[in-house]
């Protein structure tokens, strides 16, 4: 029967339309199926002329599906000729003879490399890794490690104060020592963590100082901890990063938050560098921080890696870190 047909052709009419519609890329093609499908001489419009042979009630069901189907393959058609319009390339904009070209690759920045090699060594011999603010305030820079305002130690920091009108106590972090006083604050001992990080100072450069460079800080606090332990973690660290015959030193040196402190230099090429500070954390430090000195004691140290760097790779100025050549920094 001729309505039964008509209302049939509207669900075929629908799979084919939109099937065809799904494999017409070009705008050719899609004006070929626009002409096929909703053209006046189109496969939908037939339909609709159809209409007049049916009985009123088949028409207003079949009509009624069939303007639904217009609206929307005329909805579909707007869609696909868009998404053909933007995937359109203007002729001759590619020359497809050219040869491929190696997409230039990032890689990590030599002092994060050094400071990965750092801390994973700290890691496997049970330090933890934890990162504290460059931003900080004077009372964990300063009080809080033994270094009260006035004290002559203060001058050894060339410190960069954030200027704000209603805080005169923020600065932008000499070192990562604060981060001891924060840690033991926080936790509960046993502490061993390292903390790597940028600093600031307010120095003058030269071939071995930048004003901004990072540093790795160290502590371990618990029961029973001496001096023994501090070099020997030192020694491990030493063996690890400079190779097992690496000659090391380790000289008194002074600084308010250990007791007793020293550096620790290398053996390179005949000169002894120094590559460290460290220490037995000073008693007054951890009470600070609310830990009791009579049954904790502990070591800390703060090292360079840009410094450390530089003795590995041979590099003779310590700006290179920061001058964004590309020249220097693709070579690690
Ligand atoms: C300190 O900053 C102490 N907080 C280290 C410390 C930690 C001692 C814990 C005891 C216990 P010092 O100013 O020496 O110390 O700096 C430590 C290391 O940071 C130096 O050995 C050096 O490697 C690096 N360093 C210091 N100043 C600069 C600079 N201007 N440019 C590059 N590296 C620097």
């Amino acid at each position: 029967m001729p309505t039964t047909q008509s209302s049939e052709s509207v669900e075929e009419l629908k799979i084919d339309a939109t099937s065809a519609l799904r494999s017409a890329d070009s705008r050719d093609q899609l004006e070929a199926w626009r002409v096929e499908y909703l053209g006046r001489k189109g496969r939908l419009t037939s339909v609709l002329r159809g209409l007049g042979s049916l009985d009123i009630e088949q028409r207003k069901v079949v009509g009624a599906s069939a303007n639904r189907l217009r609206a929307e393959l005329e909805s579909l058609f707007d869609e696909r000729l868009q998404q053909a319009k933007s995937a359109r390339v203007p002729a001759g904009s590619i020359d497809v003879t050219l040869p491929g070209r190696k997409p230039a690759l990032g890689g990590l920045h030599p002092s994060t490399q050094m400071i990965r090699e750092i801390t994973q060594a700290f890691n496997e011999m049970g330090f933890q890794t934890i990162e504290g603010p460059e931003i900080e305030l004077e009372r964990y820079n300063f009080d809080m490690l033994n270094i009260p305002a006035d004290h002559p130690a203060r001058d050894q920091f060339d410190t960069i104060w954030v200027d704000q009108d209603s805080r005169d106590d923020i600065l932008l972090r000499t070192h990562t020592s604060p981060m001891q006083a924060r840690v033991m604050e926080k936790t509960d001992p046993p502490v061993r963590v390292v903390v790597p990080g940028k600093c600031y100072r307010y120095e003058a450069t030269d071939a071995t100082h930048e004003w901004q460079f990072n540093q790795v800080e160290g502590l371990a606090v618990d029961e029973g901890i001496t001096f023994a332990d501090l070099k020997g973690t030192l020694y491990e660290f030493a063996r690890r990063i400079f190779g097992p015959s690496r000659k090391v030193r380790f000289r008194c040196d002074y600084f308010p938050f250990v007791e007793p402190g020293v550096d620790m230099s290398i053996d390179w090429n005949g000169r002894w560098i120094e590559i460290m500070g460290a220490g037995m954390v000073h008693p007054k430090v951890l009470e600070n921080a609310g830990y009791d000195s009579d049954k904790y004691t502990g070591f800390a140290f703060g090292m360079g890696p840009e410094r450390i760097s530089m003795l590995r790779n041979d590099i003779t100025d310590i700006r290179h870190f920061f001058a964004n050549d590309l020249r220097f920094l693709t070579q690690f």
